[in-house]
């Protein structure tokens, strides 16, 4: 036996190790195990095994940029500082027009992808979500879009009282790429009863996400950790995403979301630790065995942690981002916006090969 091997033994992760090696799914309660297991740096060691065998050394990055077109939100979630009801003085809403000016003042630099979401507002029409999705290509026809949560488009296919999967076709028609992973929260009911009782389901946000795979749009997958989850239901969460996986097969990367208290109606509870920040990465990696990459979203556990997560079995950091609001409303301190340079030294010194990436991980530069 090697040292490593019996340092992953003697951490009690001997089985999961040979497991990993085979390329074996892991169960639930390996996932337990993994979660409980007080030795992150075996945790870390394991994932990162699954990480290089996906990934090589290639750490991923994309210069992107963020449109939240309104916050004005029917749902208003006890997670959320972001969304206010319509009439609030921190209420907003975005006219085409200022979506187009925030494309175009932008149009100097290398942007490849807009990432767009927004509220569940109570009275925008559904022509206003396809004239959004027209006017950014008209401004930047090469972008590619990736918009609307899966919220967002159930929704949507409510107002325009189609199917998900001929709405979808509209939007596609209109320019819209890909989904991003939001609004899957934790999809255990007793969560979302407690958190966001009006928001739709786990079921739903799954079928959402499947629709949008059987139409040819590739999607990303979140979750919420670190405010009133229980280990068992993060589990479920990721078991309900490798089995969605399975059927589709249309998920690119999970994205882990470090709950941000402040501001929001569960401001009572404190930050996730860097500890716990790590271990959802790493069992994420582990767990999603059918997932091509699992992102560090520097935003929400901030760059350094993120660069510390391409050894935990994270493979992308995001990017460039810019005007992030979510987070920043919800006492997030991160910096607004990272220039590439930061992010490829960040990588670099991480001991990984710097990769800017499109959308759908089509590699544009190597450095
Ligand atoms: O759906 C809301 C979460 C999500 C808080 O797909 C919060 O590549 C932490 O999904 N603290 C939106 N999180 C962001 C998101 C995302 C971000 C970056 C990349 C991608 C991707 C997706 O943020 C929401 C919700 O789950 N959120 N409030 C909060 N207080």
């Amino acid at each position: 036996m090697n040292a490593i091997d019996s340092f992953i033994k003697q951490a009690g992760l001997g089985d999961i190790l040979a497991k990993v090696q085979a390329s074996e799914r892991l169960s639930r309660e390996d996932g337990l195990r993994l979660y409980q297991c007080p030795d992150l740096l075996a945790i870390g060691y394991l994932a990162n095994l699954v990480r290089e065998r996906k990934n090589g050394n290639q750490a991923f990055f994309i210069y992107n940029q963020h449109i939240n077109y309104s916050n004005i939100c029917t749902n208003l979630c006890k997670f959320c500082a972001f969304g206010k009801e319509k009439g609030h003085e921190l209420a907003y809403e975005m006219s085409i027009e200022q979506i187009k000016d925030k494309v175009r003042q932008r149009l100097d630099e290398p942007i490849t992808e807009i990432h767009m979401v927004g509220g569940i507002h109570p009275e925008l029409p559904y022509s206003y979500y396809l004239e959004a999705l027209r006017s950014i290509k008209a401004v930047r026809p090469d972008v590619h879009i990736q918009a609307f949560t899966c919220v967002e488009i159930q929704h949507l296919a409510d107002l325009a009282g189609k199917s998900v999967g001929e709405t979808l076709e509209e939007l596609k028609e209109a320019g819209l790429g890909s989904l991003p992973g939001g609004g899957a929260e934790v999809f255990s009911p007793r969560i979302r009863e407690l958190t966001c009782p009006k928001k739709l389901d786990g079921a739903g946000w799954l079928r959402v996400a499947q629709t949008a795979h059987q139409y040819g749009l590739k999607t990303n997958a979140t979750m919420l950790y670190g405010h009133i989850e229980t280990i068992d239901e993060r589990l479920e969460h990721l078991d309900a995403l490798r089995q969605a996986q399975d059927e589709t097969g249309g998920f690119l990367t999970f994205i882990p979301l470090a709950f941000h208290p402040k501001n929001t109606a569960l401001a009572n509870l404190s930050r996730t630790t860097g500890i716990d920040d790590l271990k959802n990465i790493a069992v994420a990696r582990l767990m999603l065995d059918n997932f091509p990459h699992i992102k560090a979203y520097w935003v929400m556990i901030g760059p350094k942690l993120a660069q510390v997560a391409l050894s935990f079995g994270a493979d992308d950091m995001d990017g460039t981002v810019k005007e992030e609001i979510i987070t920043r409303m919800a006492g997030g301190e991160s910096e607004q916006a990272l220039g590439h340079k930061t992010l490829i030294r960040l990588i670099k010194e991480a001991g990984r090969e710097p990769v800017e990436r499109d959308t759908l991980y089509k590699v544009l530069a190597r450095y």
